[in-house]
């Protein structure tokens, strides 16, 4: 059958199939405690502990292996373990794998083992047999401390935009109809994926913080404790979206003033009941003066007033505040040239720096727009060396196809997480978000998540690879997304060559190539206002959300040089501070973000402007047909439910990659008058 049954949930990165190299061996868990003395012994086992024991028991009936011991005399049993995990009583997330008679994963903590664990799953067979395979060996550490997903879900359906903001999935996996789901059997099993990828933190509600929402700190606390339970055995914390009015929506004040004491006392009475209930609870994050949520501006206080307020509720528990840096005006004048959307978290945020405390986060968009296709690395990134920055990416694929289209975005964010703001050698992003950037300050990474209560979890199965991307790339940013693909790939497709070939053909260049028939070189937007999903050139030409592209019957593009323009290129550290002031260094495929050109200028490829939208617009939808082609070939050797639903999104990626190619080239040709080079028909 093709449709799913009722309740089938696709098991993802983690089918059974993944754990027989390790489940049909001899595994032995040594220093676990369980040798100690029984009057010793501590009464409750690290959840995170149990948790590792119950995957290596469950994987070694299901493949006939054994967990043969556990405890200090596994070591020498007779024949010995093929798999050895020591475990120590530490907190780490580290663990060093040795290759001897056994494989042996030694973890400072139970984090470490957890994570050594799914290292040594992700090698597969290879682990075990032949000479030790690269990366295998050696010791393994996360080199970002915060790896958060934030999930946009509202805890009822949003008349205008769903139960999950922006999300392409169904439903939420957490809430449903205002409240916490009775059966959280989907969120066991997404907290399950989330850990074997490495992800630590997860936020449970959406940043715009509706009335019911807002309750979740207070009175609905019992529901973010039973989460935070299905989180803690998968070593993930959980965070909770604030609202900043919650003292005056929830608490009753008259007023959210950050510097009133009835409101310091509030939040911090409040943060007193959550930790109360939930010792390991995260921190808050906050969506404060942005697209109409409330915030300190409201008092004539700024935004460092606003964290440090709700920090210094929670810095006696330890926690933490994701203040998010998406601030720019929402109701801008289009007939207004001076302001520029791009700058806007830049001017916000730079003059705060050195004045947020430190168990303060400032979470910055990896772009300076909103997630498009392409766009340069946000300059806030590089712009507060005494505050803790973290960049923000958007698993959910808002702006690129919708888990309609495949996109996998692993190789775009390494771009953002390898790019050095000031030059080569140099930091990268992923340094200044690692603590390792000239402020030194470590904050991590965050996505919004793409799941929902969808069988496939991601509405597109081929989406699932951008959720297990994330996860990879946070825990090491240096990673090469395209190794991470095809692990992802192994994992979920099992080892049969031609297949891992083929899904590897159709997602590889998948992200330029929705780019290739969308908006083109850096110019963003151009979709329908709203939903953001097809092709609207002009949707937002003259709309409040300053997202415009100035196309006149000369030329394209938003001039944001210092020379002439808005200014914002003198946001960037040396050198991009020039190499993008000058549309002779611009790169390409960010021409159009940085400067108005003509339809006739010619880009550094040779190419003239008007003659790449033509060429990339055709060459996108050819290759979405290659794709489909490729997909095909797979008939009868994929799981026919995923077979039937990557064929009917293929389907809707064709039509629609047709429709933006029609209508971005015809406006092109219609602006410019200019005709194919190569004569090929398009619309007039
Ligand atoms: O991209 C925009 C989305 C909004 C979202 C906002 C944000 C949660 O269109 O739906 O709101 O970004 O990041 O806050």
């Amino acid at each position: 059958t093709t449709t799913p049954d009722e309740g089938w949930v696709h098991p993802a990165w983690l089918p059974a199939e993944a754990w027989r190299p390790v489940g049909s061996r001899r595994v032995a868990v040594v220093g676990d405690g369980r040798d100690a003395p029984a009057d010793t012994r501590s009464t409750q086992e690290h959840p995170v502990l149990a948790t590792v024991r119950a995957e290596l028991r469950a994987a070694t009936q299901r493949w006939g292996g054994a967990l043969v011991a556990t405890g200090r005399g596994a070591a020498d049993l007779d024949p010995g373990p093929d798999l050895v995990l020591v475990v120590g009583d530490g907190a780490g997330e580290a663990f060093t794998v040795d290759h001897g008679p056994a494989l042996t994963v030694t973890a400072d903590g139970p984090l470490g083992l957890l994570h050594g664990l799914h290292h040594v799953v992700r090698h597969g067979e290879a682990a075990f047999v032949g000479a030790p395979a690269a990366g295998l060996t050696g010791r393994h550490a996360p080199v970002q401390p915060v790896r958060m997903l934030d999930h946009w879900d509202n805890l009822e359906v949003h008349p205008v935009m769903g139960q999950v903001e922006r999300g392409y999935a169904g439903g939420s996996i957490f809430w449903d109809d205002g409240r916490l789901r009775d059966d959280l059997a989907r969120a066991a099993s997404y907290a399950r994926l989330l850990g074997s990828t490495g992800i630590n933190a997860v936020a449970v509600n959406n940043v715009n913080v509706h009335r019911v929402e807002a309750r979740l700190l207070t009175d609905g606390l019992d529901q973010v404790a039973r989460l935070a339970e299905v989180f803690r055995p998968w070593g993930i914390r959980t965070y909770l979206s604030v609202s900043f009015a919650a003292p005056v929506v929830v608490g009753g004040l008259t007023t959210s003033d950050p510097l009133d004491e009835d409101v310091r006392r509030w939040w911090a009475e409040a943060a007193d009941r959550v930790w109360a209930r939930i010792p390991d609870f995260g921190g808050f994050v906050v969506k404060a003066d942005s697209e109409g949520q409330p915030g300190p501006f409201a008092y004539g206080r700024d935004h460092a007033d606003g964290a440090n307020l709700l920090a210094r509720a929670v810095a006696p528990h330890g926690g933490t505040v994701f203040w998010r840096a998406f601030v720019y005006d929402h109701q801008q004048d289009w007939r207004d040239r001076t302001t520029d959307r791009a700058r806007a978290a830049h001017d916000h945020f730079t003059p705060l720096d050195g004045r947020f405390d430190d168990n303060v986060v400032v979470q910055v968009k990896q772009g300076p727009i909103d997630f498009q296709v392409r766009e340069p690395v946000s300059p806030l990134l590089a712009a507060m060396p005494a505050t803790r920055v973290a960049v923000e990416l958007q698993v959910t694929q808002e702006y690129t196809g919708q888990q309609r289209h495949v996109c996998y975005l692993g190789p775009a964010w390494s771009q953002v997480l390898s790019f050095q703001p000031w030059g080569s050698p140099g930091p990268t992003v992923a340094d200044v978000a690692a603590g390792h950037g000239p402020g030194a300050r470590a904050a991590g990474v965050v996505a919004v998540s793409n799941v929902g209560d969808d069988p496939f979890w991601t509405g597109h199965p081929l989406a699932q690879a951008n959720l297990y991307a994330f996860g990879r790339l946070a825990w090491d940013p240096a990673l090469d997304p395209t190794d991470v693909l095809d692990e992802w790939i192994r994992l979920t497709f099992g080892d049969d060559p031609a297949v891992a070939s083929t899904v590897h053909e159709v997602m590889d260049e998948s992200w330029t190539t929705y780019e290739d028939y969308t908006a083109p070189l850096g110019i963003g937007f151009m979709v329908r206002p709203g939903g953001h999903y097809g092709p609207d050139v002009d949707g937002y030409e003259y709309t409040p959300w300053g997202t415009y592209h100035f196309a006149d019957r000369d030329g394209i593009g938003v001039d944001r040089t210092r020379a002439t323009g808005t200014g914002f290129t003198g946001q960037y550290p040396s050198p991009w501070r020039d190499v993008y002031e000058s549309p002779e260094t611009c790169p390409d495929e960010l021409l159009l973000f940085f400067h108005h050109v003509p339809y006739t200028h010619r880009l550094r490829s040779g190419v003239t402007v008007v003659q790449h939208v033509y060429d990339t617009h055709l060459r996108g939808v050819e290759r979405v047909e290659e794709m489909a082609q490729a997909w095909a070939e797979l008939a009868g050797r994929v799981d026919p439910r995923v077979d039937a639903r990557v064929r009917e999104r293929l389907a809707e990626q064709r039509r629609s990659a047709v429709e933006w190619r029609d209508q971005l080239t015809t406006y092109f040709l219609r602006k410019s008058g200019v005709p194919d080079e190569h004569g090929r028909p398009l619309y007039p």
